[in-house]
C-alpha cells in the first residue's frame, strides 16, 4: 500500500510548445488530456499540479522571429500569449503557465547543467565534456541525427525520419556522456520501472532502440545565441532540449529542493507527450534527471497524430485545423469529447468532420441529451418540478443504481490502471454503457404509462433515472465541465457536493428539492443548407 501522502498528490505536465506557430489541433489535444486527468484526480480528491507553456528558445525560434521581423523577445512574448488564449478557449484548468524564458527557468536551467557535471557517470567518468559536434542536425525538430536515420528525397535533400530537413553542422558543443547510460536505461525501463512508458509499443520501440546503442549527445551550441547561457562557457548556449525539459521541474521549484512543492510534486506522476517526442522523455530525460542526482518522473505515455480528413496535417497543405474554428463550430464541450472519444488513446486519428457530427448527434445529443431532457421535462411537468419521492426499489431499479455507482471504479481503472492508461475512449465507452442501459431502462419501465397505472411506481422510475443521471454527470466533469456543470445544475447537486466521494449512495439526490426548468444541454448540429 502506497502511504496515504503518496496517493493524495497528482503532477501530470503536457509538452511546452514551440512558439514559432499558432496553436493548432494537436497542442490542444495533448494539454486536454492532462486536463481532464487533472480534473479527475482533483475530483478523486488528490492535491494536483497541472502544467503546460511555451518552449521559447532555440534557432527554430530564433528563425521565426527573424522571419518575422522582431526581437526574439518580442517574438516569443507575442505568440506565447496565443497558447495562454488556447488554454482558456478550451477550458484548461492548468495550475501554471511556465516560459522557458522567465528567470525562474533560466536558473533551474543552469543549475541542472551544474548538478549534472558536478557527478560522475556510471562508468565513472565525467558526465559533461567539451568536444565538437560534426554532424546532421534538423532545426524544425530540433535534433541530431545520425547518417543512418537519414533518407534521401527525390530533390536530393536529405531527411530525418519525422520529413524534416536537416543540415550539417560543425561546431564547439559540449556533450553530455548519453553512451555511460545505456545500461542504467535498460534496467530502467525493464526492472525497476516497467510501467515508465505507456502505451506498451512505444514501450517496446525504446527498448529496442536503446538496445541498438547510444551515442553521447551534443548539448551546447555555438553558432547561434537565443538560449540559455551555459554557465562558466562563454559562446554557448544550452541546446534547446536539455533546456526545456527542465521546465518540469522549474515549475516545481528546482534547485530548491526543499520546498513544499518539490518536496510534494517531484517526480512527476506522468508527462504526457506525442509520440513525436518520445525519445527526448523516455532516453535523453531520465539519463539528465539521474546524472543530475534527481528522480525520473514515474510514467511518459506517448499518444498519436491527428490527420484532417485522411491527409497528414501542415502548414504547406493549408489544412491546419484551429481549435477556435472548431469550439465556434461545434460547441467546446462536443470538441473535448470528440478528440478523447473517437480514436484509442495512444494510436493515429482522422479529424473528419462527418465523425464529429455523428460523435455530437449520436452520443451526445440523442443518447445523453436526449434522456436528461426527456426525463427532466417529465419531471417537471407531472412531478411538480422536484426530486421525485421513490418508493421500494425493485430488482431492475438496484441494477440500474449499482451500474450508475460503479462508473467510477471502472472510469478511474481505465486511466491510471491498465499497461496501456490512460484509456480515454474505453472510460467514455464504459459510462455510454450506463447511458445506454439507463435508455433501455426507459423505455421498458415506461414512465408515462405509469403515470396513470401507478403514480407510486412512476416517482420509483423516475428517481432511479434522475439519479443515474447525477452519477453520470459527476464522472463526466473531467471530460465536458461546463455541460455537466448544466445538468448538474438542474438535478440541483449543491456545489460542495459535486467530488467524486458524492457517488456515495449516502449523497443521493433528495426527495422533494425543487430543481429549475430543464434546458437542453446538446444542441444537434444541423448542416447548414448550401
Ligand atoms: O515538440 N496530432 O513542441 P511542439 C497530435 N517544444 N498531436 C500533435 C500534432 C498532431 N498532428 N502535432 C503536434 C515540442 N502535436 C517541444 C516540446 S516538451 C519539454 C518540449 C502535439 O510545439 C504533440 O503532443 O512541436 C507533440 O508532441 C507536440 O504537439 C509538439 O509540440
Amino acid at each position: 500500500m502506497p502511504a496515504p501522502s503518496e496517493t493524495k498528490r497528482y503532477y501530470i505536465t503536457s509538452p511546452i510548445y514551440y512558439v514559432n506557430d499558432a496553436p493548432h489541433i494537436g497542442h490542444a489535444y495533448t494539454t486536454l488530456a492532462c486536463d481532464v486527468l487533472a480534473r479527475f484526480m482533483r475530483l478523486d480528491g488528490r492535491r494536483v499540479k497541472f502544467l503546460t507553456g511555451t518552449d521559447e528558445h532555440g534557432q527554430k525560434v530564433e528563425k521565426a522571429a527573424a522571419a518575422a521581423g522582431l526581437a526574439p523577445k518580442d517574438f516569443t512574448d507575442k505568440v506565447s500569449q496565443n497558447f495562454r488564449d488556447l488554454a482558456a478557449a478550451m477550458n484548461f484548468s492548468n495550475d501554471d503557465f511556465i516560459r522557458t524564458t522567465e528567470p525562474r527557468h533560466i536558473t533551474a536551467s543552469q543549475a541542472i547543467w551544474k548538478a549534472i557535471a558536478a557527478h560522475k557517470s556510471p562508468k565513472g567518468r565525467d558526465n559533461i565534456y567539451l568536444g565538437k559536434y560534426d554532424g546532421w542536425y534538423a532545426v524544425r525538430d530540433e535534433a541530431f541525427y545520425d547518417e543512418k536515420e537519414l533518407t534521401t528525397g527525390p530533390d536530393g535533400k536529405k531527411r530525418a525520419p519525422s520529413g524534416a530537413e536537416v543540415e550539417w553542422v560543425e561546431e564547439p558543443s559540449y556533450f553530455f556522456r548519453l553512451s555511460d547510460w545505456q545500461d542504467w536505461l535498460l534496467d530502467y525501463y525493464e526492472t525497476v520501472k516497467p510501467d515508465f512508458i505507456g502505451p506498451n509499443t512505444r514501450r517496446n520501440e525504446v527498448i529496442s532502440f536503446v538496445r541498438g546503442g547510444l551515442n553521447d549527445l551534443s548539448i551546447s551550441r555555438t553558432t547561434f545565441k537565443w538560449g540559455v547561457p551555459v554557465p562558466d562557457a562563454p559562446g554557448h548556449v544550452m541546446y534547446v532540449w536539455l533546456d526545456a525539459l527542465t521546465n518540469y521541474i522549474t515549475a516545481a521549484g528546482y534547485p530548491d529542493e526543499n520546498t513544499e512543492d518539490f518536496k510534494t510534486f517531484w517526480p512527476a506522476d506522468l508527462h504526457m507527450v506525442g509520440k513525436d517526442i518520445v525519445r527526448f522523455h523516455t532516453v535523453y530525460w531520465p539519463a539528465f534527471l539521474k546524472a543530475a542526482g534527481l528522480e525520473p518522473p514515474r510514467r511518459v505515455f506517448a499518444h498519436g497524430w491527428w490527420t484532417n480528413e485522411g491527409q497528414k496535417i501542415s502548414k504547406s497543405l493549408g489544412n491546419v485545423i484551429e481549435p477556435n474554428a472548431l469550439i465556434q463550430k461545434y460547441g467546446l464541450d462536443p470538441v473535448r469529447y470528440f478528440l478523447l472519444r473517437e480514436v484509442p488513446f495512444g494510436q493515429d486519428g482522422d479529424f473528419s468532420h462527418r465523425a464529429m457530427v455523428g460523435r455530437l448527434n449520436g452520443d451526445l445529443a440523442n443518447d445523453l441529451g436526449n434522456l436528461a431532457q426527456r426525463v427532466l421535462s417529465f419531471v417537471h411537468k407531472n412531478g411538480g418540478a422536484q426530486v421525485p419521492p421513490p418508493g421500494a426499489f425493485d430488482a431492475a431499479d438496484d441494477a440500474m443504481l449499482a451500474q450508475a455507482r460503479g462508473i467510477l471504479d471502472a472510469v478511474r481503472h481505465l486511466l491510471t490502471a491498465t499497461s496501456n492508461a490512460p484509456e480515454f475512449h474505453r472510460a467514455l465507452e464504459a459510462v455510454w454503457s450506463v447511458v445506454t442501459g439507463a435508455n433501455a431502462y426507459v423505455d421498458k419501465q415506461a414512465p408515462w404509462t405509469l403515470r396513470k397505472t401507478d403514480p407510486a411506481r412512476m416517482n420509483t422510475v423516475l428517481y432511479t433515472l434522475a439519479e443515474t443521471l447525477r452519477c453520470v454527470a459527476l464522472v463526466l466533469q473531467p471530460f465536458m465541465p461546463q455541460a455537466m456543470e448544466k445538468l448538474l445544475d438542474q438535478l440541483a447537486v449543491p456545489a460542495d457536493a459535486r467530488d467524486f466521494a458524492s457517488l456515495d449512495a449516502k449523497a443521493a439526490l433528495t426527495p422533494g428539492t425543487s430543481l429549475p426548468a430543464p434546458q437542453g444541454i446538446f444542441p444537434r448540429f444541423v448542416e447548414e443548407k448550401a
